[in-house]
């Protein structure tokens, strides 16, 4: 009997975010084990890596964009037939920080799906100094755009391959099940505090008027007296 051809599974990745965030760094660390520290800005490549998942081979095609701006616009190239989308900001970098947020919408608005498949990474975590954008506020971000979160360093090689294979794998369902449970015990710690402060008031305001029930009571035994 014949047996059918193996074939390689095709994904189509790209990295965009804003210039400077460490994009191309990333992406060579990934698919080429290497750093250069030098800042080469405005450089367009394609990479390629295989990777085994779940006993198949997958082909990584990843596009490194030049980066973006408030002002640029999303090519059709980087949006048709994509799989998933890595969004980089540099935690270093508030305006990288920002433009994370700026692209996502872009996304969003010009491909007009509710659910797009990305990760958010916060590159440069080695950067534990110049830091400005703490893990909760990245953490937050996540959440919004409902996709998993990574802390990497291009420099060190943390959470790279973890951060790439998690693009294209994450269950969007279980995702956005996990954030809404999260959401909904947050709601629920806010409304058990709220619930204690105005028990806590409460019980204040009991004793306060038990103190001057007594208070009056000592009062007039004394004018009864005189
Ligand atoms: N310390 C540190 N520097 C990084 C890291 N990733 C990138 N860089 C540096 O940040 C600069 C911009 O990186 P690059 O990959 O060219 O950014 P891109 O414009 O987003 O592609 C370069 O000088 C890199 O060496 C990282 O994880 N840690
Ligand atoms: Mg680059």
């Amino acid at each position: 009997m014949l047996e059918p051809a193996p074939f390689i599974r095709v994904r189509n990745l790209v990295v965009l975010g804003a210039r400077g965030a460490g994009k191309t760094s990333l992406v060579t660390q990934y698919a080429q084990n290497a750093f250069c520290g030098n800042y080469v800005p405005s450089i367009e490549g394609t990479y390629e890596k295989i990777v085994e998942h779940e006993g198949h081979e997958y082909r990584f095609h990843i596009l490194d964009t030049a980066g973006q701006d408030e002002w640029s616009y999303i090519s059709t190239r980087y949006l048709m037939g994509i799989h998933a989308f890595v969004i980089v900001y540099s935690v270093d970098f508030e305006y990288s920080f920002q433009m994370a947020k700026i692209v996502r919408n872009m996304i969003i608005d010009q491909t007009s799906m509710a659910f797009v498949r990305m990760v958010l990474v916060a590159n440069k975590c080695d950067k534990v100094e110049d830091r400005v954008i703490t893990r909760e506020q990245g953490e937050r971000l996540a959440e919004e755009f409902e996709c998993p979160y990574f802390e990497t360093s291009a420099k060190d090689r943390i959470n790279i391959d973890e951060a790439f294979k998690e693009a294209v794998f994450y269950d969007m369902e279980e995702i956005s099940k996990m954030y809404k449970a999260r959401r909904k015990e947050r709601r629920a710690r806010r409304r058990a505090e709220r619930l204690a402060a105005e028990e806590a008031e409460r019980s204040m305001m009991e004793s306060e008027r038990k103190r001057t029930e007594k208070a009056k009571g000592r009062d007039s035994w004394w004018c009864t007296i005189m």
